[in-house]
């Protein structure tokens, strides 16, 4: 590999990135999520996302979820609308084709909900972002790998990469290991650490520089996801969506973490921020 396929995400490829609302614009203009999330006792993994899909700022936002989460949703997140997957946990994938979906947070591991992601996956072709369960869901058997659609962006942790796609000796060898399945898959590889990695079915990778500590605390890539899926939703590319949404989640932590400590800061404080780093740029 060469020098010049690796890049870390400064100001300047976000400033060419990241497009300011117009003037003359409606909801229509900003896309239409789909986020499926949550199982019982996993609610707020729904809540998170879609939330921070709404504050990222797609023109509307859907959230497929079970029945057991329809009043904490519609409270939490009055702007998304719900539908009903299933009772306690999701039992059928119905997005409709013309939104961006978001799919893993908090969906548990019950083989119906499994079973009906993998039918939906062989059934979808359109780019997704798929996160936790789903990956887990996926990583049950090697053959489920290529039923991504290609252009999806992933979100592993090192634990769930591991599932997908096999131990590595250290994190050059994992490096080298989601390039050659970007490549292959032609997905975008999200590796989340301390320094998140976006991995393009290209070869490049960008590395992220903007986060802390106080993100490790269980709900941090829950509203990665949604921010992912809102940009995807909007007038960013798969990749653009990949390289904003990291930087904007970590940016937004670390003016969580200058407001409450990394100890105190919650998820929540970091959606909260999303509009402080917006201003930023606009
Ligand atoms: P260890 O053992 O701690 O060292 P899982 P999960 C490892 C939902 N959530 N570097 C870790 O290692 C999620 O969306 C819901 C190295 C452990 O072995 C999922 O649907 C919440 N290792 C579901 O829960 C809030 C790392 O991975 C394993 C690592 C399960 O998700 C919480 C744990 O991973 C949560 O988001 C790293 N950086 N990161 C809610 N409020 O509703 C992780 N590991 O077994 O995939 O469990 O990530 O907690
Ligand atoms: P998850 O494990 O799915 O909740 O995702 C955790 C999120 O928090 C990812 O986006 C990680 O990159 C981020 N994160 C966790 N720990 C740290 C850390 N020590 N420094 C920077 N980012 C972190
Ligand atoms: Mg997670």
């Amino acid at each position: 590999h060469t020098e010049t396929d690796d890049f870390v995400i400064d100001d300047t490829i976000i400033a060419n990135i990241f497009k300011p609302r117009s003037d003359f614009s409606h909801k229509g203009t900003y896309g239409k999520v789909t986020i499926a999330a949550g199982s019982y006792g996993k609610i707020g993994a729904a809540v998170l996302s879609t939330k921070s899909a709404l504050k990222t700022g797609a023109g509307l936002t859907f959230t497929l979820a079970p029945n057991c989460g329809y009043e904490i949703l519609q409270t939490s997140c009055p702007e998304a609308m719900f539908i009903k997957g299933g009772e306690n946990y999701i039992e059928h994938f119905d997005i409709e084709k013309d939104t961006v979906a978001g799919i893993g947070p908090g969906l548990g591991t019950d083989p119906e909900t499994q079973k009906a992601f993998l039918k939906f996956l062989k059934e979808y072709s359109k780019p997704l972002v798929l996160d936790a369960d789903a990956l887990n869901s996926i990583a049950l058997n090697e053959s489920n790998l290529k039923l991504i659609p290609e252009n999806s962006i992933i979100t592993p942790h090192p634990k769930e990469f591991e599932r997908l796609f096999g131990k590595s000796e250290d994190s050059y060898q994992r490096l080298d290991l989601a390039k050659s399945k970007a490549k292959e898959l032609r997905i975008y590889i999200v590796l989340k650490d301390h320094h998140t990695q976006v991995i393009t079915p290209e070869g490049k990778v960008y590395y992220n520089i903007t986060g802390n500590s106080g993100l490790a605390k269980g709900g941090s890539g829950d509203i990665l996801t949604g921010i992912l899926t809102s940009l995807a939703a909007q007038q960013y590319s798969e990749e653009q969506a990949a390289i904003l949404g990291i930087w904007l989640h970590g940016r937004a932590a670390d003016f969580a973490a200058e407001k409450h400590s990394r100890e105190s800061m919650l998820p929540t404080d970091v959606i909260n921020e999303l509009g402080n780093v917006f201003k930023l740029l606009e």
